[in-house]
């Protein structure tokens, strides 16, 4: 792998001076304040992390390296790695090398298939992929060379390594966790040398030789990819790799936290949304059923899965991308009708709903990914988060591997009490009283 290498290392050299640079000048100055709302507001809006793989623009969506949604949208999750961790597009040269390098690597060892046949049949599948990448965390390289005492400049070559072993194994993995709790049980084995895609969907086992459910599948290992370092998952795996705990404890740990219905977990609730309004309404709902079906689901407490983003403020591009898809390969799809049914209805309610106080009406990538699978005959819609994670891992990696290139310090920011805040405001208060008396 010397040429990802060199350009990963590259990279590194470039964010690091460019950092230093700005360091030099400017050490002690400040990037952002932190009210008290902040604060209590799940540190929403705080600047607080230095990400370099992605950025997400509120009006505009995703964007790596510059490229945006219709940029990428049509590239393998080989490529989007690539340009993730060396924040270029491989050549055809790169390319091969990663390919080849990944088809290598995509084994999964015996004991985790037996450790996973053991597990009840009712587990979420979530949690089969999480458990199946802790359970290869013995063999990580990072984890060995730490213990052999290695270079600290090195940190991030050995977290590379232990990445490219993850991206190789998880499609196999997960497709081999939809066949123990969906299929028969018997996972499928190829010897063949296959992209990620390809090898993902040749293990699901079914609709194997229809090629739009393939593009299907490779637009979601892309699409979900990355999304800045602060959500939840990003976040969380950036935080435990901080601890130099190693890529599998990192990505499982991000993992766990994709695994929330306000997360990652939403695609699977927006199906069993859909699935609701049909079995109430029949496949083919009214525009005035289902916006009864929606105040309904308001008045009774619940949200609206897949609308609403933490920084988007318009409809996610990773949304329309998939519609485009899906206006092009199953237009006629009753769960796709509903979608759009859905985007007609929903951010007007939303907007006005609870005095406005809902920052954005619009659907994000959740709100349609997976009535697409659903069309394919993927009906499990457990499962819709465990592909949303093998492309997720993407972003984990390139991350972790950046940020142990920069030798970035362990993350422990501060917390405080009840006490400690009354304390703070009544002293600034009294600071303010001083100061104003101080004056003549
Ligand atoms: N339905 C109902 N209420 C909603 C809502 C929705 N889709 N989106 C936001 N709200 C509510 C919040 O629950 C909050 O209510 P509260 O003050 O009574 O607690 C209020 O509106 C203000 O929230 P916000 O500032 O608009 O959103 P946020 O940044 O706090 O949360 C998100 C963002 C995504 C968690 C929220 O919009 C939500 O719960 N959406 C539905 C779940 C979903 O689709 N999640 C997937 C997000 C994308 C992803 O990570 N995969």
């Amino acid at each position: 792998m010397e040429k990802l290498v060199a350009k990963v290392s590259q990279r590194i050299k470039i964010l690091n001076n460019e950092l230093q640079e700005i360091y030099q000048e400017h050490s002690d100055d400040i990037v952002g304040e932190i009210t008290l709302k902040n604060l209590l507001g799940g540190m929403r809006g705080m600047t607080s992390l230095v990400c370099n793989t992605s950025f997400v623009d509120p009006y505009k969506g995703l964007f790596i390296s510059g490229y945006e949604i219709p940029d990428f949208q049509d590239k393998t999750p080989e490529e989007i790695f690539f340009l993730l961790v060396t924040g270029t597009f491989p050549d055809p040269s790169e390319l091969d090398e990663l390919n080849t390098e990944l088809a290598q690597r995509a084994t999964i060892p015996e004991f985790v298939w037996s450790m996973l046949r053991s597990l009840p049949k009712n587990i979420h599948p979530m949690t089969m992929f999480s458990m199946g990448i802790l359970a290869m965390e013995g063999e990580s390289v990072f984890k060995k060379k730490f213990e052999e005492g290695v270079n600290k400049d090195e940190y991030w070559l050995y977290t590379l390594e232990d990445s490219l072993n993850l991206i190789a194994k998880l499609p196999v993995l997960a497709a081999g966790i939809y066949r123990l709790l969906f299929m028969n049980g018997d996972i499928i084995d190829s010897t063949q040398d296959l992209n990620l895609t390809d090898n993902f969907t040749f293990r699901l086992g079914f609709n194997r030789h229809n090629p739009s459910f393939a593009d299907l599948n490779r637009l979601y290992l892309v699409l979900h990819c990355d999304h800045e370092g602060g959500n939840v998952s990003a976040f969380t795996s950036r935080i435990v790799n901080s601890a130099l705990s190693n890529i599998y404890y990192a990505t499982s740990a991000g993992l766990n936290g994709l695994a929330g219905p306000l997360h990652g977990l939403a695609n699977q609730e927006c199906l069993h949304f859909i699935t609701e309004i049909h079995d109430a309404l029949g496949n083919k709902p009214s525009i005035d059923a289902v916006r009864n079906f929606v105040m309904a689901t308001l008045d009774a407490g619940k949200i609206i899965p897949g609308y609403g983003h933490a920084v988007l403020r318009v409809t996610d591009p990773r949304f329309s991308a998939f519609m485009k898809f899906g206006d092009q390969y199953c237009s006629e799809s009753p769960y796709l009708q509903t979608v759009k049914k859905l985007y007609e209805i929903v951010p007007p309610i939303l907007k006005d709903y609870k005095d406005g106080k809902i920052s954005n009406p619009w659907p994000n990538v959740d709100a349609i990914s997976g009535s697409l699978l659903y069309h394919y005959g993927m009906t499990h819609y457990e499962f819709y988060t465990v592909m949303f994670g093998i492309s997720r891992t993407l972003g984990f990696c390139a991350q972790n591997i950046i940020a142990r290139g920069m030798q970035q310090p362990i993350i422990r920011p501060k917390s405080v009490t009840n006490t400690w805040l009354k304390t703070y405001f009544e002293s600034r208060t009294n600071e303010g009283n001083r100061t104003k008396k101080a004056v003549p």
